[in-house]
């Protein structure tokens, strides 16, 4: 009886913990990488990131291709939006394009996007 109990409580606990991960969907966020072009990183053209794809990713996101940060630790891509009010994301961002920055502000996610509405973004030299 004991050990039934145990399992029961066992099983709640890691629903909880599962639940608690779906959750993790909106709110704010720091993430620290590197400024990439999705689109070319996504393909590997060129390589699609580095000091070697710099040129790439500023002409693809001049053209208007999305801009995001690739998190250096986790391997996620996060896609880059202008906060509220504020100017568009590509124009503001192409300075730091392929640089490692520290990018914060508020994640959305869902259906395995992940839109970060950005407040700043800093160049870590
Ligand atoms: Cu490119």
């Amino acid at each position: 009886m004991k050990y039934i109990l145990s399992a029961v409580v066992l099983m709640l606990a890691l629903a909880v913990s599962v639940s608690a991960q779906d959750k993790k969907m909106a709110g704010d966020i720091t993430v620290t990488g590197e400024i990439i072009d999705i689109k070319c990183y996504t393909t590997g053209m060129m390589g699609g990131k580095g000091a070697e794809h710099e040129d790439c990713a500023i002409a693809c996101i001049k053209g208007g291709l999305p801009v995001g940060v690739l998190d250096e630790k986790s391997g996620d891509v996060y896609t880059i939006v202008p906060a509220k009010g504020a100017k568009g994301a590509n124009e503001a961002l192409l300075k730091f394009v392929a640089k490692r920055v520290t990018v914060k502000g508020k994640l959305a996610e869902k259906g395995g996007a992940r839109i970060l509405a950005y407040s700043s973004v800093e160049e870590i030299k």
